[in-house]
């Protein structure tokens, strides 16, 4: 398959993040692109450097203050103490329910809680580069197959679809694949779907397309009850105003296995069947893998190449655009997987 490789990818490269109170090494490696890059060389998939700009759609989707604090928070960070330069800001406070967030705070950590879903997303010094540059392989990856080609996979992190319009969280800074769903309808399409099989609920993705219908959501993942994001994913959100319909959600408890996945699978094949999709942006997240440290579904390597198999009976136009997987080891050849299953 043809491959969008982010050029900067491994310079978002955060040493820490906390889980349970504790300092530990970041699940969001730079190991885990270079992984997949690994398998893709192996098994004969070139890649190539992103040829467009995502500059344009990233202010349409994102909000361009948003935008901005993510260009200077490294900046703003080191300007608190240049010993900073050593560690990594986390939010530390949150507007919830009853406080303001319509007046952007002086201060960098209060900012940054303003723009943050969690304090589980760490940010380094190439973080924006990084991310801007994974947003330019998911644009390329839209205009290849705007370009008339089958299919195509961008190859990117940090991942993206827990980002929104004005923040961060879940490793994520900038929704990737809503900007290629995005890019899709500017350069002509009508309808687009975007399918999220990663893990976790696509909090970001869903909110940035909640009110539209030319954007069709679907998104199988852990039960948010107890699963991250757990504020949304749950199966009676179905999208508001025109938007109402076209927001699908299926999640599964833990323990879900490759059986169980793939029921979910066949009705979300049925309801894009039904939308009549000029495209399929796949929001793809191998952390459904039995071996992932975070997540709790059951699936093996070898069903990945059925994952493929089954999206390509779509025969639609379809954009892969990398998202969460954190078994490090195995995420290249699951990855692979899916994309050769496609292909068969
Ligand atoms: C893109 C993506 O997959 N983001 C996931 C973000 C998950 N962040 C929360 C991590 C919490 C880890 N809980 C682990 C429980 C393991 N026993
Ligand atoms: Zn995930």
């Amino acid at each position: 398959m043809h491959c969008f490789l982010s050029d900067s990818y491994r310079d978002h490269n955060p040493k820490y993040e906390y889980f349970r109170g504790e300092k530990v090494p970041c699940f969001e490696s730079v190991e885990r692109l270079d992984n997949i890059v690994k398998a893709l060389q192996a098994r004969g998939h070139k890649t190539v450097s992103p040829d467009h700009d995502a500059t344009g759609v990233i202010h349409t989707l994102h909000d361009p203050v948003y935008v901005q604090f993510l260009e200077t928070a490294w900046q703003q960070w080191l300007a608190l103490d240049p010993a900073n330069e050593a560690l990594q800001p986390f939010p530390s406070v949150w507007p919830t329910r009853t406080l303001r967030d319509d007046v952007v705070p002086d201060n960098f950590i209060a900012k940054l809680g303003l723009y943050s879903m969690d304090n589980g997303t760490p940010l380094a010094q190439g973080t924006w580069r990084a991310a801007k540059s994974g947003a330019d392989a998911a644009v390329s990856a839209a205009q290849y197959l705007l370009n008339g080609n089958g299919s195509v996979f961008s190859a990117s992190r940090p991942p993206g679809h827990h980002a929104g319009r004005d923040f961060m969280g879940g490793y994520c800074f900038l929704n990737n694949a809503a900007l290629a769903a995005q890019t899709l309808l500017e350069q002509g399409m009508k309808k687009v779907v975007i399918l999220d099989i990663d893990y976790h609920h696509g909090n970001g993705t869903q909110s940035l397309f909640y009110d539209r219908d030319d954007v069709l959501f679907i998104s199988l993942h852990g039960d948010p009850k107890t699963e991250f994001p757990f504020y949304l994913g749950h199966g009676d959100e179905a999208g508001e105003g025109k938007g109402e319909g076209y927001n699908i959600n299926y999640p599964m408890p833990a323990g879900t296995n490759f059986d169980q996945w793939l029921q979910c699978l066949e009705q979300a094949l049925e309801n894009i069947h039904s939308f009549q999709p000029e495209a399929l942006v796949i929001s793809l997240g191998l952390d459904t893998f039995a071996e992932d440290p975070i997540s709790k579904f059951t699936i093996q390597s070898d069903d990945f190449f059925k994952v493929g198999h089954k999206l390509a009976s779509l025969r639609l136009p379809t954009a892969f655009i990398m998202e969460g997987g954190y078994a490090t080891e195995a995420l290249g050849t699951n990855v692979v997987n899916v994309l050769e299953g496609f292909e068969q």
